[in-house]
């Protein structure tokens, strides 16, 4: 990959901007020991125990390793119960590389989207998105709203070469408002990158254009930022005109363009837990404080303490440094470069966060209702340790009305790369071990959901191996 920075000479490689000062040693266990940890686990890799996972992939959320700058953070904590100087600090850090003027701190993504859904949605209304995410959806449909899906149509095909599968389809999106009527729609829900895409960005042009349809009817544009710095280095490789942008630049601009967000601060920023909204307009400020009170905690700590506070906001500024998401991202396209290679079937173009294989190509034979991609990540974990996530038809749950599952066109398993983690001699052993499962792909059966809770199911829900 060749890749520039603002001011810098043409940077070659993706290597690391670090080196390494701590480790934490990884064992592996002997593939009697995971059959059986996965079988005790009812087939759920949510369910696994971390000391039997050799490689986990299940997500990069609040597990990327922090700089020795946010370790030493942490010792500067001021862990007063109000007016935390650590609380100021994160504002005014959010205020410069993200524009919002006013946070909320909470303590992880979804505390936001319940305080903000419970604000701005009332029952009936609808919210449009660029696809869904499993604990936003959630949440606003808790306060009474009901989810549209808005995302261009090439993201719903994972062999289509769209750079930027994130956009909204804004003709789809107009008739909706024309159809519904605009103050049926508190807000359009706009994630950076897609999650269930497939860490798929949304362009600049697209958001400048949404931004444009929304201020004709008055409706708001909320942003879901979690990993909004690695959507700007997408943006910055591949978007005309925007190549001579530093990512920060681009973080700034895509903010800029909204009107609030909500975000876990445990991907992009690179924290174990923490999250925040943050808006400019003083009314929601003043309700989401109050709120705050209620559910998280008093309104300069929200669900955090002093220290994780001041770990986030070193954490911010060096998410948005080219040579960091230019490494973090380098890392995530060997990978899927190498699985393409080997001829495993992936979503394309690879995203920012983690490789997604495609699992009704990989197991043709196995039917949808029988779980493919759930079945890939636990024959995955047997065939070598590596612990995934399935994002599929567990994780898009049942029709509300209906009580049906819902079918989504993708059925992906995920293997989410935690920021400075992992080593290329990993990703190596990766791609090995998908290789092993993919050749003895056709012996795989499906699976039968034996425990199914009623929220979010897939963090929960138990499975049995099908005999046939
Ligand atoms: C993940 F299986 N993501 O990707 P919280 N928005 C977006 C997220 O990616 C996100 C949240 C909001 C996780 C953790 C997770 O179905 C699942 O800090 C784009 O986790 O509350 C979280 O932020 C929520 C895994 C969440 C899941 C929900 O692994």
């Amino acid at each position: 990959m060749h890749l520039k920075e603002k001011n810098m000479t043409l940077v070659k490689t993706w290597a690391e901007p670090y080196k390494i000062k701590m480790v934490e040693p990884v064992f592996m266990t002997t593939k009697a020991q995971r059959k059986n940890a996965i079988k005790e686990a009812g087939y759920n890799t949510f369910l696994l125990k971390s000391a039997d996972v050799y490689i986990d992939l299940l997500t990069d959320s609040g597990t990327s390793a922090m700089s020795d700058r946010q370790w030493a953070g942490l010792m500067m904590g001021d862990e007063a119960y109000a007016g935390s100087r650590n609380y100021y600090n994160l504002e005014e850090t959010i205020n410069k590389y993200y524009s919002y003027k006013y946070v909320v701190p909470t303590h992880q993504g979804r505390g936001a989207e319940h305080i903000l859904s419970q604000i701005l949605i009332s029952e009936g209304d609808y919210v449009p998105g660029n696809m869904y995410f499993t604990t936003t959806k959630l949440h606003q449909e808790l306060a009474g709203g009901k989810f549209v899906d808005v995302i261009v149509d090439e993201a719903h095909d994972p062999e289509n070469m769209f750079p930027f599968k994130g956009n909204v389809n804004l003709e789809r999106l107009e008739v909706l408002i024309n159809k519904v009527g605009a103050d049926k729609i508190p807000y359009v829900s706009i994630a950076t990158t897609v999650n269930m895409a497939g860490g798929q960005p949304i362009s600049l042009a697209n958001l400048k254009a949404l931004r444009e349809l929304t201020n004709k009817y008055g409706i708001k544009i909320i942003h879901d930022m979690t990993r909004v710095a690695e959507n700007a280095f997408m943006i910055q490789q591949k978007e005309e005109g925007c190549k001579d942008k530093t990512v920060a630049e681009i973080v700034y601009e895509i903010c800029s363009l909204t009107d609030g967000a909500t975000m876990s601060a445990k991907k992009d920023a690179m924290v174990n837990i923490g999250g925040f909204l943050a808006v400019n307009d003083p009314d929601i400020h003043e309700k989401a404080q109050n709120m705050v009170v209620v559910y998280e905690g008093l309104h300069t700590y929200g669900g955090m303490a002093g220290r994780d506070m001041e770990a986030l906001a070193i954490g911010i500024t060096e998410s948005v440094q080219d040579a960091h998401i230019q490494a973090r991202v380098g890392q995530v396209h060997y990978l899927g470069n190498k699985l393409q290679k080997k001829g495993i079937p992936i979503v394309k173009p690879i995203g920012t966060h983690g490789v997604f294989l495609d699992a009704k190509k990989f197991l043709p034979h196995i039917s949808q209702d029988k779980f493919p991609a759930q079945t890939l990540a636990a024959e995955l974990y047997i065939e070598s340790g590596i612990r995934a996530m399935e994002r599929g038809i567990v994780s898009a749950g049942r029709n509300k009305k209906t009580g049906e599952h819902n079918h989504p066109n993708l059925e992906l398993v995920r293997l989410t790369i935690p920021r400075r983690v992992y080593t290329q001699a990993h990703m190596d052993v990766i791609v090995e071990s998908v290789y092993n499962v993919y050749k003895r792909k056709n012996a795989i059966k499906g699976m039968e959901m034996i425990y199914e809770p009623k929220y979010l199911r897939f963090f929960q829900a138990r499975f049995k191996k099908l005999k046939k």
